[in-house]
């Protein structure tokens, strides 16, 4: 597959080809989707993960208690989405109509407090868009369609580096080393053109700060 970056500064393309992902007709690892096609948030005692997802609009999201306490998915305003859990059940439900969509349990958080997550659902034309911070990349799990784009900004104060690595994909991918460093301020995206589920690191340059994570799953939507 190929992975190429374009930064916004127009400072350079990379382009890397492997062999297929041995990835099935699912394509999802078993780690974003089920086999139903729905984008998985667990639900434990007492977080949802991952905290902040990114979907093409109309794709549904599930959310599995995987933990033993009863929770629920509240939205902070409104009441178009929303369900209790005991231990074990699930709830799935599709965000047709673009825009961020946030949430939390009422047993156990507030509206961006403890227990809490967000969905933000984009139209199918919008590039897809994730933030570096210092202590987070958010959303930390993105949904793009085969053929789309997913765009980092740099929003630290230090420069940061992406990096995709083959320790980092699926056991049966054999993606190059996928690199590239963002100054401070700076935005680059990258398009995939190829169905799998692409998990990264983002660290920043010469200081000895955590390294973030996340986790990007192209897929074919119709
Ligand atoms: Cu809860």
């Amino acid at each position: 597959m190929k992975i190429g970056w374009a930064l916004g500064a127009a400072v350079g393309v990379f382009l890397v080809t492997n062999a297929p992902m041995n990835s099935g007709a699912s394509g999802y690892q078993g780690e974003a989707r089920t086999d139903s096609g729905a984008v998985v948030v667990d639900i434990g005692d007492n977080y949802f993960s991952p905290k902040t997802i990114s979907v093409p609009a109309g794709v549904k999201v599930k959310w599995n208690n995987v933990g033993r306490s009863t929770h629920n998915v509240t939205p902070n305003s409104g009441k178009s989405f929303g369900a209790s859990l005991l231990a074990g059940e699930s709830y799935t439900v599709a965000f047709s109509t673009p825009g961020t969509y946030a949430y939390y349990c009422t047993l156990h958080g507030a509206p961006g407090i403890a227990q809490y997550g967000t969905v933000v659902a984009r139209a199918v034309s919008e590039i897809a868009k994730a933030t570096i911070k210092t202590k987070s990349v958010s959303p930390n799990r993105t949904v793009v369609a085969v053929g789309e784009y997913l765009e980092w900004s740099n929003k630290t104060k230090t420069r940061q580096r992406v990096s995709f690595t083959p320790a980092a994909q699926s056991a049966d991918s054999d993606l190059a080393v996928r690199t590239t460093v963002l100054a401070a301020g700076e935005s680059s995206k990258v398009r995939f053109t190829d169905s799998g589920t692409y998990k990264y690191q983002v660290k920043s340059v010469g200081t000895k700060s955590r390294t973030n994570t996340g986790v990007v799953v192209a897929t074919a939507i119709d």
